[in-house]
């Protein structure tokens, strides 16, 4: 295939790196900082596979000067983070830090003084525990908690942020943190996990309303994965099984906020949701979105379930001769891209379209001071490769953030998956380029060579 070119994005794309505040801040008691359900859950209340928690990560609290410096010159400009509610409103609503506060408008300025936008996720995933013990997005009250926390948090950087998006991934947090219980809080429960559904859809409405009211003119935005299925056979119920998938991983969540309500006959896991909705509810869950934040990591073949009662299995190919496979156990299909952004853009709901997360872990090795990580420069270069294709079929996709910049902590599967162009030791917490940032520092003009 041939090289990609920066222009053939052209001049109004976006190039940037994502975070979120857990996996990389540390910090996780200093200054007022109350607990989230995500130090509760790595400090005895739930599995992280290797033990590791994100009490330092990689300290982005004390070195995002440094850490910002290094993505600008590797020619990005625009740094996607996320607010650690907690850090903001230490007991979840009341008292607000000014210390919180004050940190993420340093790094705020900072980004602006060296040329990097700042997009900014109000809500990934680490919840004050505070709030969980009073029930968190299963109590209907977290709509207005949430409020409380966008007005504080839009209050004070609204006059420089003009990228906010709401939440990042409910399709991830709340199956995994209210239904399987493999993420914080690790709940268990069909009824907490269909009121929570609900109550975020809520709180979306009402934190992108806090957005347009404390920053007039910004543009409102928020993310979703999604897993497109692959039909594993021609016969009509695997096709079934492959709609019953998509509604469960990706519609459950996307389509109610763009009117189209919930996708009830084809997700029955939302049987008896309605015992949560409440007069108006269903006009308040939509929103006027100014663009939609696309994350696509991996695609599964579906099939019908040879059980009664259950409509689809993801079959795991693990076809290592069609599919790289990443350390994450997750099959690479870049095409997959393109048929999300092509999927989304065809709700013609909503005008701009940005690529908020994409990227892959893989076993690097530091070696005389290189990580030759070829599988992820192809990675990038295959999955860009599918967003320029969407560009040219008419999608408005405007921009591209790689998942992540450095190494950091990856949930429940902890410090081990490495998932950034930048390599972290955490004994020393020194940053060394791999070869995968190397490549788009040329692609992008930036100045960080191997020497
Ligand atoms: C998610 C989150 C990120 C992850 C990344 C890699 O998509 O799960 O937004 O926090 O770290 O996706 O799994």
């Amino acid at each position: 295939m041939t090289e990609l070119r920066r222009e053939d994005f052209g001049d109004d794309f976006t190039w940037g790196v994502a975070h979120a505040a857990y996996q990389v801040e540390g910090a996780w008691d200093a200054d007022d900082k109350g607990p989230s359900i995500w130090d509760t859950f790595t400090h005895g209340g739930g599995r992280v596979f290797d033990k590791t928690n994100g009490d330092v990560a990689t300290d982005f609290y004390h070195r995002y000067p440094e850490d910002l410096a290094l993505v600008r010159a590797m020619g990005f400009d625009a740094q996607r983070f996320s607010i650690s509610w907690p850090r903001v409103l230490p007991d979840g609503v009341g008292r607000v830090s000014t210390k919180g506060l004050d940190f993420y408008s340093r790094v705020v300025d900072t980004c602006l003084e060296l040329g990097i936008e700042p997009w900014v996720t109000l809500y990934h995933w680490d919840l004050p525990e505070a709030l969980h013990r009073r029930g968190g997005w299963a109590n209907r009250d977290s709509v207005e908690w949430f409020g409380e926390l966008a007005d504080a948090v839009v209050g004070r950087l609204g006059d420089r942020v003009t990228r906010w998006m709401v939440f990042n991934e409910p399709g991830t947090f709340l199956p995994f943190g209210y239904l399987l219980g493999g993420h914080a809080p690790g709940v268990r429960s069909l009824r907490r996990f269909q009121a929570a559904v609900h109550h975020v859809g809520l709180a979306q409405g009402r934190g992108a309303a806090a957005i347009r009211a404390a920053a007039p003119g910004a543009s409102v935005g928020t993310t979703h994965i999604f897993t497109p299925p692959d039909v594993a056979g021609d016969r009509p119920r695997h096709r079934r099984a492959a709609r019953a998938f998509d509604a469960a991983m990706n519609r459950v969540y996307v389509e109610p906020s763009l009117g189209l309500g919930y996708p009830m006959d084809d997700a029955p896991l939302l049987r008896g949701i309605e015992r949560y909705v409440r007069g108006s509810d269903e006009a308040d869950l939509v929103v006027d979105w100014d663009f939609l934040g696309v994350q696509y990591y991996q695609r599964f073949a579906v099939a019908a379930a040879p059980v009664p009662g259950l409509r689809f299995v993801p079959l795991f190919r693990k076809d290592h001769k069609r599919f790289d496979i990443t350390a994450m156990g997750w099959e690479v299909d870049p095409t997959g891209l393109s048929d999300v952004l092509r999927t989304v853009h065809g709700y013609g709901k909503v005008p701009e379209l940005f690529v908020t997360e994409n990227g892959a872990a893989y076993p690097d090795h530091l070696v005389d001071g290189r990580v030759h990580d070829v599988r992820r420069t192809a990675y990038y270069r295959d999955h860009l490769a599918e967003v320029a294709r969407a560009r040219r079929e008419g999608v408005p996709v405007h921009g591209y953030f790689c998942w992540s910049y450095c190494d950091n902590f990856e949930w429940a599967a902890g410090l081990r998956p490495r998932f950034g162009l930048v390599h972290v030791d955490y004994e020393t917490q020194r940053r060394t380029v791999k070869d995968s940032g190397y490549w788009f520092s040329r692609l992008l003009g930036g100045t960080v060579t191997p020497g």
